[in-house]
């Protein structure tokens, strides 16, 4: 880049960190970054930015990020060159490979894959070179019941509906808190402006959360619910759509099948029935099921609160079942498939193979596999059970399963036994400090950014392309997953990473030729690869997906269609307009309809009546239940180490209702004694009344007083780890995502042991 050294200049970026998408308007001088503030020009985010955005700044500052490879000898750390790093990996990784085959590699992706090109396109090539059953990720403490419930529902697990915030009159919101976690699952920067607007519209906002959280009190309605609950909640506001003739699909009757079904298997759930187990009241739940049947357009939408319990998969399916039934699936302020800009057209007829899980299944536990991979709760067993197919050597890329997987305690001690471990990572932080090689990426801003999974997931069809605004001496993560892809692949730690990215533009340009609907449909491949502009890889294939997606050139096709030399002819971004219906085309049900009482669904009610009648016969549960929450100035575990954002207020408290509180003696303040089946921690007490007797509430991603990390910042507010009491055993079954919210514990006043 020719720039004056000594000159300012503005350029812009879209931040990485959340799924937000916000357009960042970024002041630098030569390679220095003096300030970054919202993009105002922005398309999508117009100028909304949160505290986070601007750090970028300061993670890129940060004297602990990693900047060289480096390999563990003992407790000792060595910085070393890039050549002996992978010679390292290598030479630790296939002996164990050829002596106890593929199954003894493990692999876990975490969080941040999702939020850079690298991780987005480079992940999946890496796991299948590999060829091992071990392949895990944060999935599985996240999301993973929404993809079974949209794989069975619609034949596509990643085809998962948003709320379309921007035209719907109604939402309601189960187990979110936009306002700290600025959406998911739903991209929309300026969640709370969108929510306004709704209001100010005349629409209505209700929330329901077990706490009276920021998003809560901004809502027009906050129903308390008891954890782990909405399933029955949800059920009823079925069994009310149907038992008070609400239920109106409209034009989608057509295209569903098992209507009849759904309303058989929710007959049991009535509002009476399911009222105490729920805490709401069941005239409230008649009332809901009403309003969402009388709203000119409704949107119901779930997300954590929903997805991290024990009917994970379950719930999320009865919230596309309620927006199907009252009309509201698939058309303008209901809920809305986005089409991304850089995803393949829908061919003409609907129908597909359709959404298969349990290809294979877990060593010691026997859990399904689903979407290529196994529950993380489960990783700890496979690694300490004796006997063939033993996890023992593990490569984590961008993730801390230490603070994010349950029963963390355990899985840190696994970890520490393990034969060889590397990790793909900028700090040497709780997980990574078992390594004995790391290898550390570029920070975002030194790398291009284009929003590969959030573009998916978006409430308005939007794409902007950032190119990368400094340099820094390093490798691109691409080219790490590329050689780690070549070393588990078996060419050698020598053998050149342009191999994988070659490959991989050319599998992308295949399926472009080759799939039905493409705009190059029975073109050369090569004729395309031919056509596309020097770039670095993964901007090569993202422009090879935008010019053969549905709003593309088609390499010629379609005159001022999209391709990346547009994109950044727009640096603010390019608004593709509010999200248009895509069904039936986009459905990949062997039925090309959507399959509403799909088996697997079907069996796990069976499983949620006898639940029902456990908590009426009063069965045996700990007096407490803890559930998690989200701080707008915290990031997961990995943003700890940045002090403007960590400063101030200690904010991993256990929050705790003062009727809660005087019984046992605790004032605010106070350090309480939190003990569950598989751990205790000691924390500071918060008392609130925003949150519901009976249930405690702690965040995750703390827990920084490990030693061998470098995390300075981090190690001064340290925080408890959340996971220390979450219980592997607790999963939902059908998707294997782990049971974070709604623990059974005991609280009490913790005392000092005297040694
Ligand atoms: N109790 C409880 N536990 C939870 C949750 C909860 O609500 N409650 N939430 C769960 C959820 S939703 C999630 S997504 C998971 C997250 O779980 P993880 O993904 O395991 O953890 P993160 O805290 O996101 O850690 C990300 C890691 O990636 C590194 N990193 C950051 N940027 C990059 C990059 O560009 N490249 C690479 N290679 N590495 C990078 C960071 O240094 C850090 O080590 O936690 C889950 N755990
Ligand atoms: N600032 C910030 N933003 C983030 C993140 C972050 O760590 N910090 N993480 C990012 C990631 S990885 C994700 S996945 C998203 C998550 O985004 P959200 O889904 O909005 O997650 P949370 O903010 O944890 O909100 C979950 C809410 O569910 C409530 N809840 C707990 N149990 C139940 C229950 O049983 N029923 C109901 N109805 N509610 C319940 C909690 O009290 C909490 O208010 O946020 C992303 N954005
Ligand atoms: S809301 Fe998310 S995308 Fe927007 S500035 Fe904050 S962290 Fe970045
Ligand atoms: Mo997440």
């Amino acid at each position: 880049m020719e720039t004056n050294p000594t000159a300012e200049r503005h350029a812009f970026y879209t931040c990485p960190l959340c799924e937000a998408t916000c357009g960042l308007d970024i002041t630098l001088r030569g390679d220095e970054i003096l300030r970054i503030r919202g993009d105002k020009e922005d398309v999508f985010s117009k100028g909304f930015v949160c505290p986070k955005g601007a750090t970028l700044k300061h993670l890129h500052e940060d004297p602990d990020r990693l900047r060289q490879p480096m390999i563990r000898h003992g407790e000792t750390w060595r910085e070393v060159d890039w050549d002996e790093a992978f010679a390292e990996v290598e030479r630790g990784l296939m002996p164990i490979v050829e002596a106890h085959g593929r199954d003894a590699v493990a692999m876990y992706f975490g969080n941040p894959n999702v939020h850079n090109l690298a991780g987005s396109l480079y992940a999946r090539p890496l796991a299948k070179a590999l060829r091992s059953k071990n392949v895990y990720s944060a999935s599985t403490v996240d999301q993973m019941p929404k993809h079974v419930a949209c794989g069975l529902l619609f034949g596509n697990p990643d085809l998962i509906p948003v709320p379309d915030l921007d035209r719907t009159d109604y939402l309601l919101m189960l187990g979110a808190n936009p306002m700290h976690s600025n959406g998911s699952l739903c991209t929309a920067p300026d969640f709370p402006g969108r929510l306004k607007a709704i209001q100010q519209r005349g629409g209505k906002v209700v929330v329901v959360d077990p706490r009276r959280s920021w998003t809560a009190q901004k809502a027009d309605e906050h129903l308390f619910i008891r954890p782990g609950t909405d399933v029955y909640l949800l059920f009823a506001i079925i069994h009310t759509l149907f038992d008070e003739n609400l239920a109106n699909p409209g034009e989608w009757a057509d295209y569903a099948t098992g209507i009849a079904e759904v309303e058989e298997l929710v007959r049991s759930f009535s509002p009476e029935a399911v009222a105490s187990i729920t805490g709401v009241e069941a005239g409230t739940i008649r009332r809901l099921a009403r309003e969402l049947a009388a709203a000119p357009t409704a949107a119901v939408y779930g997300r954590i609160g929903t997805h991290t319990v024990a009917f994970g998969t379950l719930s999320s399916w009865a919230v596309d079942v309620i927006n199907l039934i009252t009309g509201n699936l698939d058309r303008a302020g209901g809920a809305m498939f986005p089409h991304a800009a850089h995803s393949r057209p829908h061919p003409d007829t609907p129908g597909g193979r359709g959404f298969v899980m349990g290809r294979w299944h877990s060593r010691v536990r026997r859990l399904p596999e689903v979407r290529g991979e196994l529950p993380v709760a489960t990783l700890a067993d496979e690694i300490e059970t004796p006997g063939d197919g033993q996890v023992r050597a593990l490569l984590t890329i961008a993730g801390n399963p230490v603070l994010s997987t349950p029963h963390s305690a355990r899985l840190d001690a696994a970890l520490a036994s393990l034969d060889f471990m590397v990790s793909v990572d900028p700090y040497l932080n709780e997980t990574t400090r078992h390594a004995h090689v790391i290898l550390p990426p570029p920070p975002p801003l030194a790398r291009s950014h284009y929003d590969y999974v959030f573009y998916r997931f978006s409430v308005r069809n939007v794409v902007n392309y950032s190119p990368p605004l400094v340099e820094e001496d390093g490798m691109p993560e691409h080219d790490i997953l590329a050689r780690l892809t070549l070393i588990v692949g078996g060419q050698g730690a020598d053998a050149d990473p342009a191999l994988v990215h070659a490959m991989l533009l050319a599998e992308a340009a295949k399926r472009a030729v080759s799939s039905p609907g493409s705009p190059v449909a029975g073109r050369e491949a090569n004729e395309l690869l031919d056509e596309l502009e020097e770039r670095p890889p993964t901007d090569r294939i993202v422009d090879l997906l935008l010019r053969t997606g549905p709003y593309g050139d088609g390499f010629g096709a379609k005159r001022d269609g999209l391709s990346l030399a547009q994109l950044e002819a727009h640096p603010h971004g390019i608004d593709l307009g509010p999200l248009a219906p895509q069904l039936p085309a986009a459905l990949r049900t062997p039925s090309g309809k959507i399959e509403l009482a799909a088996a697997p669904i079907v069996a796990d009610v069976a499983r949620l009546a006898a639940a029902l009648d456990d908590y009426f016969s009063g069965a045996e549960t700990k007096p407490f239940v803890l559930v998690g929450r989200r701080h707008l100035r915290s990031n997961n575990s990995w943003m700890h180490n940045i002090e403007v954002l960590v400063k101030g207020k200690d904010r991993c408290t256990l929050h705790l209702h003062p009727d809660d509180a005087a019984p046992l003696g605790l004032a605010d303040g106070d350090l309480a004694e939190v003990a569950s089946s598989v751990g205790r921690v000691e924390v500071p007490v918060e008392i609130t009344r925003d949150i519901m007797p009976g249930v405690v509430s702690l965040p995750h991603g703390w827990g920084h007083d490990q030693p061998g990390t470098r995390l300075a910042v981090a190690g001064r507010y340290p925080g408890v780890n959340a996971n220390v009491l979450t219980d592997p055993a607790a999963i939902d079954p059908l998707s294997g995502n782990a049971v974070l919210n709604g623990v059974p514990v005991t609280v009490k006043v913790a005392t000092l042991e005297l040694v």
